[in-house]
C-alpha cells in the first residue's frame, strides 16, 4: 500500500457525486486516499471513481467486499480496476480460489487488493470472528500484504497484527461513530478509515484536522 497521508482514508459513502466532490474539495489538502463503495457507485456509476481520482489525485480503494465464485469476482474486479480503482476490498470467507481470482486480476492491472480479516460491527462476532484468523492465514499463504481489521475490537486488531507481522499494511474502519479510538487503533493499524465523523460534520475540514491533531 502506498503511503497514506496523515494515516487517514476518507470513506466517501455519500450517494451524490456533487456532494462527494464538495467533500473531497474541502478535505483533499489533508488526505491522499479515499474509499468508495456501493453507496456512491450504485447511485452515480463507476465513473465516479475516475471523477474523484483525477480531480484530486487520490489513491482509491473500492470497498465492494467481493464475495462470489471466482469467475464472478474476476468480472467485478476487472470492471472496478478498469474504472480507476487502485485497490479492491475482498472477503476471505469464500475461500482461496475466490480471493485468488481477484489477486490475479489485480496483478494483470498492476493494482492490489485488501483482504477483509474481520469486521467492525457487533454482528461480525456471530460468524466471521471464529473464521478471521484462518482467513488471515490464508491471505498470508496467498502472499497478500494488505488487510482490513476493526478499530472497534482492539484485541482482534492486535491479534491480526500479530499474525500478519510488521511488513503487512492494515487499514482499520470503525473509529468515531462506531466507537473506535483513533490513537489506540494506530498502535496496531497503519491507517484509519473514517466516514461519518468527517462527512456528517458541519465542517468536514475542521473534523479531519481535529482527528489529525488527536493522533
Ligand atoms: O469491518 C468493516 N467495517 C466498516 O465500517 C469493514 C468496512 N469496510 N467498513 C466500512 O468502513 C463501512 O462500510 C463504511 O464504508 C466505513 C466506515 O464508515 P463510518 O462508520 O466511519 O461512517
Amino acid at each position: 500500500m502506498k503511503k497514506v497521508k496523515n494515516d487517514i482514508i476518507l470513506s466517501v459513502d455519500l450517494m451524490d457525486i456533487l456532494k462527494s466532490y464538495e467533500l473531497c474539495e474541502a478535505t483533499y489538502n489533508h488526505i491522499n486516499t479515499i474509499k468508495v463503495g456501493y453507496p456512491l457507485t450504485l447511485s452515480e456509476g463507476l465513473k465516479s471513481i475516475e471523477i474523484l481520482k483525477k480531480n484530486f489525485d487520490f489513491n482509491v480503494i473500492c470497498d465492494y467486499k467481493l464475495a462470489d465464485i471466482p469467475i464472478t469476482n474476476e468480472k467485478i474486479a476487472k470492471l472496478t480496476y478498469e474504472n480507476g480503482a487502485d485497490y479492491l476490498i475482498v472477503h476471505g470467507f469464500l475461500g482461496a480460489d475466490s480471493v485468488k481470482a481477484c489477486l490475479d486480476v489485480a496483478e494483470q492491472h498492476n493494482k492490489d487488493i485488501f483482504l477483509l480479516s474481520e469486521m467492525s460491527h457487533p454482528g461480525a462476532d456471530m460468524f466471521l470472528k471464529s473464521a478471521s484468523e484462518k482467513i488471515t492465514k490464508m491471505g498470508l499463504n496467498l502472499g497478500i500484504k494488505n488487510y482490513v481489521a476493526p478499530s472497534t475490537k482492539i484485541d482482534r486488531l492486535s491479534k491480526i497484527r500479530e499474525l500478519v507481522g510488521e511488513d503487512s499494511f492494515i487499514i482499520s474502519p470503525g473509529v468515531g461513530i462506531q466507537g473506535g479510538d483513533p490513537k489506540e487503533t494506530l498502535k496496531y493499524a497503519d491507517a484509519l478509515i473514517v466516514g461519518r465523523s468527517i462527512y456528517e460534520a458541519p465542517d468536514p475540514e475542521m473534523a479531519i484536522k481535529n482527528i489529525i491533531k488527536s493522533l
